[in-house]
């Protein structure tokens, strides 16, 4: 254990190489910075009392870092920092993977998993000062790669979500008309099962001519995948059982449950994966598709007994190095609910956030729950904005912004937000259909597209966008956790929600609700 006296950082920021680290904090914080593991977990600025263990707890795996969520102290992955009473902070960051960092009666201590070869930068000082010389230091580990202009891109889902077929995306296609997109992206939908990566029946002249049909319309071609999962019922985990991530008990390791079932790992340290892999991303390449968002990344990176003895980051890091080269670095490359670090230097870009919706909160996930990583626009808003100051490294994708208001809730001011969002971030996606959409509205998008604003940030959630004053703070705040009979609420909700038999009545409802939806398209 090193520890490292305030008086040695105070005035210059220090380097230091140690497994385990730890600094009696010179003065009592106010404030803690939590950076949740992957894409859709919590990041934010917190007060120091616990926070409620999200719910329901099925979905840990595949929300948050399951070796860590029962932790009651403040904590995060490879980073943390305190806020004082006058306003400075002060940072411990990793700049090696497989670490994590807690606050517990005011030390900070980091620590690692991966032995030998840990190494942690601290500073104090103005938070945008300390997390930009946090930053340069991250870049020397972490060479960025040449850094692309972020396309502007149509994805299909945000509106249509897995009820997409070609007649619709051609049609939608041809409605975009001229509107400045420079991809159109077919997300979740157009595969056979999760892991069984061919065109269905929904599909059927094939994903060679999706991707033709895109490439006609003056575009780039994008396409979703979640390569290191598959689900229970797919061809590839009933024929490579084999292939999956067991843990030392050789049970095999949960990745959560979605698609109305129970959701597996791939074992990516074995050869046969790893040639399967790469395979599969010459595959996607030789359809024509060169936008790749690569999803449920966190499941390469979960804890298990490995053919390669790697820590679970590395092994995970060492996954996303193999289909970076298979892809090619001509093809734009979106990782999305990733563990942050492992993936820097290797895509182009990384969602940052959990999922947006059209609607802004739902009081069920966000206070009884307490869960910020169920989409909703509120929680994508309040994690991207925590997560701001990784976009020297590589582009950061808030996600969608909406413009139409036919499907969606959002109030005006809402959707402004996240519009605001994109123009922040440099990062420009929406999902709406054209169709659904008034003459007023797609102008407004196409003025959104072709909009290249002069940003400042003037406070930590506050922002001059062309000289208009943007201030995102009702996004922010964290729920009050629920109490007495609510508490008890939650918890009956949250069992019945972790219900294999309930998420299933609850994915033919939405099911149900999404060919309402779509009838008239
Ligand atoms: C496709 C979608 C979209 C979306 C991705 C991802 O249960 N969950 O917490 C959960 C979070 C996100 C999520 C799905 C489930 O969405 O972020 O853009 O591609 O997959 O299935």
């Amino acid at each position: 254990m090193t520890s490292i006296p305030f008086a040695e950082f105070k005035d210059e920021s220090k380097i230091i190489q140690a497994d385990e680290i730890q600094i009696d904090l010179p003065f009592a914080p106010i404030q803690y910075y939590r950076h949740g593991w992957q894409s859709w977990s919590l990041a934010a600025w917190t007060n120091l009392t616990p926070l409620p263990v999200q719910m329901p707890a099925i979905y840990h795996s595949l929300q948050v870092d399951v070796e860590h969520v029962y932790k009651s102290h403040p904590n995060g992955s490879w980073l943390g920092a305190v806020q004082f009473a006058d306003g400075n902070i002060l940072l411990l960051g990793a700049l090696t993977l497989d670490t994590h960092v807690s606050l517990i009666n005011d030390v900070l201590h980091g620590s690692s998993v991966a032995d030998g070869n840990a190494e942690w930068f601290i500073s104090y000082g103005q938070e945008n000062v300390v997390f930009k010389e946090y930053i340069n230091a991250l870049e020397i580990r972490f060479p960025k790669t040449k850094k692309k202009i972020a396309p502007r891109v149509w994805c299909s889902w945000y509106s249509l979500y897995t009820m997409i077929d070609e007649k619709i995306l051609y049609k939608t296609f041809d409605a975009l008309g001229d509107l400045p997109f420079d991809v159109l992206q077919a997300d979740d939908g157009w595969q056979k099962n999760v892991g069984d990566w061919e065109a269905n029946e929904k599909f059927s002249t094939g994903m060679n001519a999706l991707a033709e049909k895109i490439k006609s319309t003056g575009r780039r071609a994008g396409l979703w995948l979640a390569p290191l999962i598959a689900t229970q019922s797919s061809k590839l985990f009933r024929e490579h059982a084999d292939w999956f991530l067991r843990n030392e008990r050789d049970v095999l390791v949960s990745a959560g449950f979605n698609w109305g079932e129970p959701i597996f790992a791939l074992d990516t340290t074995r050869p046969d994966v790893s040639a399967w892999l790469v395979a599969l991303m010459k595959q996607v390449r030789a359809w024509g598709f060169d936008y790749l968002k690569l999803d449920f990344l966190y499941a390469g990176a979960l804890k298990g007994k490995r053919h390669k003895d790697l820590p679970r980051e590395a092994a995970y890091r060492e996954s996303l190095r193999v289909m970076r080269e298979a892809m090619g670095l001509d093809a734009f490359f979106l990782t999305c609910g990733t563990p942050i670090f492992p993936a820097l230097g290797l895509c182009d870009a990384i969602r940052v956030g959990p999922d947006v919706s059209h609607e802004w909160e739902k009081h069920r996930d966000a206070v009884l729950f307490y869960n910020p990583s169920i989409p909703a626009t509120r929680s994508a808003i309040r994690t991207s904005l925590n997560r701001l100051w990784l976009s020297p490294l590589l582009h950061i994708d808030p996600d969608v912004a909406y413009f139409e208001s036919q499907e969606n809730t959002l109030a005006p001011e809402q959707k402004r937000l996240l519009q605001d969002l994109a123009l922040i971030c440099n990062f420009k996606a929406t999902s709406d259909m054209p169709q659904w959409m008034t003459a007023e509205e797609l102008e407004n998008l196409r003025a959104f597209l072709n909009l290249n604003p002069q940003v400042t940030q003037t406070g930590r959630y506050t922002f001059s966008i062309d000289g208009r004053v943007v201030d995102f703070t009702s996004a922010i705040a964290l729920p009050t956790p629920p109490k007495g009979l609510m508490k008890v609420w939650g918890k009956i909700l949250s069992w019945l929600g972790s219900q294999p038999f309930v998420l299933r009545i609850f994915k033919v409802m939405d099911d149900n609700a999404l060919r309402k939806r779509r009838s008239g398209l």
